[in-house]
């Protein structure tokens, strides 16, 4: 399948059921009143998993702000520079051997070079990142829709969640990787991109080069950095300590919405 003549016909198809998605919401408080409003909801697990996709709240999207509200600066934090060997070699290279690896519950495992993800369909947004440890910045981020992404790969029926490898040995034993993990609603989100470029210019290394992960709905832990692979899983059991990321593990929330 080409992805360049899918992609346009499958958003449209998309924005469509999202308006009608809005259309139920916006009538639910009048719905659940009535007898036939749990038919409605039955009739709509018939439908595909973007369906229902379009009649739950979370298909909001996050607040989008203008330029002017840009932080003056994007600060870092966590891993500032990946302490490996392969890393350190990628970046003194500007990054061109670098390749984005997806595999896992696919039907075509595929790997991308930086230049191809650029030639993808790329969206902009200018969203407020917040940590838990108390501070928030406003960036403007360029970057490949992971929906694009997934649609050149084809996720199969059995993949509920996309998880994220990232370059950064971590401090607990030096050598388990920072790593993330979404479920589909997100995956397929609007605002959930693989971001190359922070406030115009190519994403610096102290923010996730090449690539990191912006999911706009919930906290930064959850936002990828230096991401070198991507696998679509059923369950993320058997992935490091179980819990779905590198902070999951050490006890934080997995849904970390806002
Ligand atoms: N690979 C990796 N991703 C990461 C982290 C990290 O240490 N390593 N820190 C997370 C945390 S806690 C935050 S707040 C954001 C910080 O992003 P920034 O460095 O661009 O501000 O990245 C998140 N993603
Ligand atoms: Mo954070």
């Amino acid at each position: 399948m080409n992805p360049d003549r899918s992609y346009p016909r499958r958003r449209l198809f998309f924005r469509a059921l999202a308006g009608a998605g809005a259309v139920l919401v916006a009538g639910c408080d009048k719905l659940s009143r009535t007898e036939w409003f749990p038919k409605l909801l039955s009739n709509t697990e018939i439908l595909t998993r973007e369906a229902q996709r379009a009649v739950l709240p979370r298909k909001s999207m996050a607040q989008e702000f203008p330029e002017s509200e840009r932080s003056p600066e994007f600060r870092s934090n966590g891993t500032r520079m990946p302490n490996s060997p392969q890393y350190k070699a990628l970046a003194a290279s500007g990054f061109a051997a670098y390749r984005l690896q997806v595999g896992g519950l696919l039907e075509k495992p595929a790997t991308f070079s930086l230049d191809q993800l650029r030639a993808m369909p790329s969206r902009t947004q200018i969203t407020r990142h917040d940590c838990v440890e108390g501070w928030s910045a406003i960036g403007k981020w360029k970057g490949v829709p992971l929906t694009a992404l997934l649609e050149t790969v084809l996720p199969t029926a059995a993949a509920r969640y996309v998880v994220f490898h990232c370059a950064d040995p971590m401090e607990r034993d030096g050598t388990s990787p920072y790593y993330e993990s979404i479920d589909m609603d997100d995956a397929y989100h609007l605002q959930t991109i693989l971001a190359y470029e922070l406030n115009d210019k190519a994403l610096p290394i102290p923010n996730g080069a090449p690539i990191r992960l912006r999911v706009e709905r919930q906290l930064g832990y959850k936002h990828a950095k230096y991401v070198m692979r991507i696998e679509l899983v059923d369950s993320f059991d058997k992935i490091a300590g179980g819990k779905g990321g590198y902070w999951e593990d050490q006890g934080y929330e997995w849904y970390a919405g806002i």
